[in-house]
């Protein structure tokens, strides 16, 4: 079994890093574990949760033994308010038995809203459990969102049916879900380094921008390139220089904080964005990253190799410091600098002051002209 689910893992191409590639492949498993067509009613091999709202005693002990029987881990309810808490909480049942007549509210209600919860909320497959048996009741149910219906006094074999039938729902629902995340996953990062891709991280850099001109705070921008690169794929191999850049964008991940932003640039690129940072602090925390790479050899092949990194890095305040292209052009400037100047080193774009300090400056002078301002009404009030 664990070898299957590593083909498949494999043949879908999924990273270490891809926080899915578990659930995805447990749930392809779910549905290729032997009990996936039988009659068993259980969660690749774990039991299955399910829910039962009953407020008549004889009923609730019927229907508990067979789902017992069946190896479901059984939840009950005698009230529609108790049904609600249980359905709102964490990791809730997926299957839900519901009687039509509760003490305190009716159980198509609570299926109607059940389903006007969010879109994000997991899938909740109801079999309405009723004596009531008129045509009109069964529409009355599916209208209400109800998945099936099941008239009073219960036969085991008919109830065992429709929860196999709920069970493949669930199940299905499980791995569209799955699905879905893997494909945002994969559609925002970078399949060799995990990383966010090109257009994830420039998103971020245009909602930070955005926000650093709200708040008017500093944000940091650096790019980071790999010295000689082409020389060590051509002297290790293309599969070493994947290695390579693997490692590289761990160690810059180790370096940058969890509200940082870090991307897969380009090639043997990589972009930084640093919220709340001014050009001084940003040059240090460059100059650690670029020590990070450097200080220890990376494996690739067979061979220890010594990697070097060059850092352009630039900061930015407000709009009026231009906008996303023209901040990274200052960046790619400063960058190009430190390749000019011999690699394997930080320089930052030459002609930007630190924002701060100008916004500081400008912050300054504007409680100088309020004040100048107040100083000359209160003369003018002295002398009236
Ligand atoms: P410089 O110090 O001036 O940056 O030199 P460089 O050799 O690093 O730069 P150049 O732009 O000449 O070469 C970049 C190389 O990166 C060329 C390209 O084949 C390689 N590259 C880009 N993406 C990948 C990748 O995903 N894997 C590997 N192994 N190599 C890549
Ligand atoms: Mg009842
Ligand atoms: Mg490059
Ligand atoms: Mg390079």
């Amino acid at each position: 079994m664990e070898a299957e689910r590593f083909d498949r893992r494999s043949r879908l191409n999924f990273q270490p890093s891809c926080p899915f590639a578990k659930r995805v492949s447990l749930a392809l498993l779910v549905k290729s574990a032997p009990c996936g067509g039988c009659t068993q009613l259980s969660w690749g091999g774990s039991a299955l949760k399910i829910l039962l709202v009953e407020d008549s005693a004889i009923d609730r002990h019927v229907i508990t033994q067979h789902l017992k029987s069946w190896g479901f881990k059984v939840s009950v309810a005698t009230s529609g308010t108790r049904a609600r808490k249980i359905l709102e909480g964490l990791d809730a049942p997926r299957l839900v038995l519901l009687d039509w007549m509760l003490p305190d509210m009716d159980g198509v209600q609570l299926c109607r809203d059940l389903r006007n919860r969010g879109a994000n909320e997991p899938y909740v497959y109801v079999v309405m459990v009723t004596a009531r048996e008129k045509k009109n009741d069964l529409l009355k149910a599916m209208e209400a969102g109800a998945d099936d219906y099941l008239v009073k006094p219960v036969d085991g074999t008919e109830l065992k049916a429709r929860l196999l039938a709920g069970r493949r729902i669930v199940d299905l629902h499980e791995q569209l879900l799955v699905a879905g995340e893997f494909l945002r996953f994969a559609a925002t990062h970078d399949p060799l380094t995990g990383l966010w891709n090109r257009g994830e991280i420039l998103s971020f850099l245009r909602r930070e921008l955005v926000r650093a001109d709200r708040e008017r705070r500093p944000l940091a921008v650096v790019i980071v390139d790999v010295d000689h690169f082409k020389k060590l794929n051509d002297t290790f191999g293309h599969l070493a220089g994947d290695s390579v850049l693997k490692e590289i964008g761990k160690r810059l991940q180790s370096g940058v904080r969890v509200y940082d932003g870090i991307g897969r640039y380009g090639g043997e690129e990589f972009l930084l964005v640093l919220p709340g940072c001014d050009l001084k602090p940003a040059t240090g925390r460059a100059e650690s990253l670029r020590s990070l790479v450097s200080e220890r050899p990376i494996t690739a092949s067979s061979a220890e190799v010594t990697v070097t990194v060059s850092l352009g890095v630039t900061v930015t305040l407000c709009s009026s410091d231009g906008n996303l292209e023209e901040v990274l052009q200052r960046a790619d400037a400063a960058l190009y600098d430190a390749k000019a100047r011999g690699r394997n080193r930080v320089e930052t774009v030459s002609k930007a002051s630190s924002a701060v300090e100008r916004h500081a400056a400008e912050e300054k002078s504007r409680k100088r002209g309020r004040s100048r301002g107040r100083e000359a009404g209160s003369r003018g009030k002295k002398s009236a």
